[in-house]
């Protein structure tokens, strides 16, 4: 299996694990031995995700935030990019919403399905299901309350309060840049070490992935054979491709309308980048090609393309944050929630501070979707069912990301009169 890319290797897993639970089930004791002795390998799987989302946020956010200072003081760039890169986020999340609530993917999953889906998750879905329904009818700014903690050991334990944790995260990172740069160094090099430390920590984790995928898969089907389920991840995968799709219209638009340059152009320069990003899942890993292609080839000043690029592979990740508005309405769509248009908007909010928070390694926009299912109250139980499909659209979601930033380096260079 080793010498498999770790991609490959999940995409065997999850056939394998369709197969292995097929053969299984044929027999009357299958479907015991893998919810006994298979589907806890996949729990244990979710769990390290669930377990590394809230030290991940704390640190890339600290590190992000407090390295805004030199960001913005280095250059008059720094507003621009940033303020470009949040802009494309928040209108990828959004398009994101729009296509999961037009296509309707967790509707193709038939009641008695859904009942068998929430009977397996039950402790999970149950509560967060009653959770959601309680929000109902709270006060009009309850949801600005609630990302104040009065306690962040709490926040960061109670799953429900993650914008808890993203608010500690933001204000302790603004501190840092307020305070003298002699005291704030050595707690800026701390976070530098801890965030290196938690990136290592997944690719630990997703070492595992092709064994929790089958396993997650294993148990999907030993449970709920039903078609309708992978009638429904199918066209789960198909929304967020689309999202994609549209996202890549969005920056041939901004390259015509804001740089000036013929889209044809642009995605002849970048596609060198986008196919090592679809194939290594890593904007990190691309990063050195992008930066290559937008100053060879598609005229960007190397002072703008290595300011810009950098700052984009860490916190402009447009494809990962409309895969997780995707990915959240479809899971709560799937336990038959129907999120209010605050929990929606709540997920503009979450997806977009998760997608910069969210590392440029494989999996990363998976361990952060904790994050936003966590803050919508959405059962996290809903990993299991998509996880099963997560590394074909994180290879599509990373050619995104990876574009997205090509994109606003070539809009920047051009405001600062630096594109060829
Ligand atoms: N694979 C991440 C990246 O490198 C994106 C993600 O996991 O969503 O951009």
């Amino acid at each position: 299996m080793r010498k498999l890319a770790l991609h490959w290797q999940i995409l065997l897993g999850m056939i394998l694990g369709v197969l292995f639970a097929v053969l299984l089930i044929q027999f009357d004791w299958g479907k015991g031995f893998i919810v006994d002795w298979v589907k806890p390998f996949g729990n244990i799987f979710i769990n390290l995700l669930k377990l590394i989302a809230v030290p991940l946020i704390l640190a890339s956010l600290i590190k992000g935030v407090s390295d805004l200072k030199d960001i913005s003081k280095l250059s008059q760039m720094g507003g621009r990019t940033i303020g470009l890169y949040i802009l494309t986020t928040i209108l990828a999340v959004s398009i994101g919403l729009i296509v999961v609530n037009v296509i309707k993917p967790g509707s193709f999953i038939s009641e008695e399905t859904r009942i068998e889906l929430v009977g397996n998750y039950s402790n999970d879905a149950n509560s967060k299901i009653q959770a959601a329904e309680n929000q109902k009818n709270v006060g009009p700014l309850q949801a600005l309350e609630d990302i104040v903690p009065s306690n962040i050991v709490k926040a960061a334990s109670d799953n429900g309060n993650m914008l808890q944790v993203i608010f500690f995260a933001v204000f302790f990172g603004i501190a840092l840049i307020l305070i003298p740069q002699d005291q704030s160094q050595p707690v800026k090099a701390f976070f530098d070490g801890f965030n290196e430390a938690i990136l290592k920590m997944i690719d630990i984790i997703m070492l595992g992935a092709p064994y929790g995928v089958f396993a997650l898969l294993a148990s999907l089907i030993a449970e709920s054979p039903s078609l309708d389920l992978f009638k429904a991840l199918g066209m789960y995968g198909l929304t967020v491709v689309l999202g994609l799709a549209i996202m890549l219209v969005v920056y041939s638009l901004l390259v015509k309308v804001l740089a000036k340059k013929n889209p044809k152009f642009f995605f002849n320069g970048i596609s060198p980048a986008q196919l090592l990003a679809f194939s290594t899942s890593s904007s990190a890993a691309t990063l050195p090609v992008t930066m290559e292609r937008v100053v060879d080839n598609l005229g960007v000043d190397d002072e703008v393309a290595s300011f810009v690029l950098p700052i984009g592979a860490t916190i402009n990740m447009d494809g990962t944050s409309l895969y997780q508005a995707v990915a959240a309405v479809f899971i709560a769509q799937a336990f038959g929630m129907d999120l209010t248009l605050g929990a929606q908007l709540g997920i503009i909010a979450t997806a977009t501070l998760a997608s910069i928070g969210s590392a440029a390694v494989p999996g990363a926009g998976m361990v952060m979707l904790v994050i936003v299912l966590a803050q919508a109250g959405i059962p996290e139980a809903g990993l299991a069912l998509i996880f099963a499909i997560d590394r074909p659209l994180d290879m599509c979601r990373t050619t995104v990301n990876v574009t997205g930033d090509a994109a606003v380096s070539m809009v920047v260079a051009k405001s600062v009169d630096k594109l060829a």
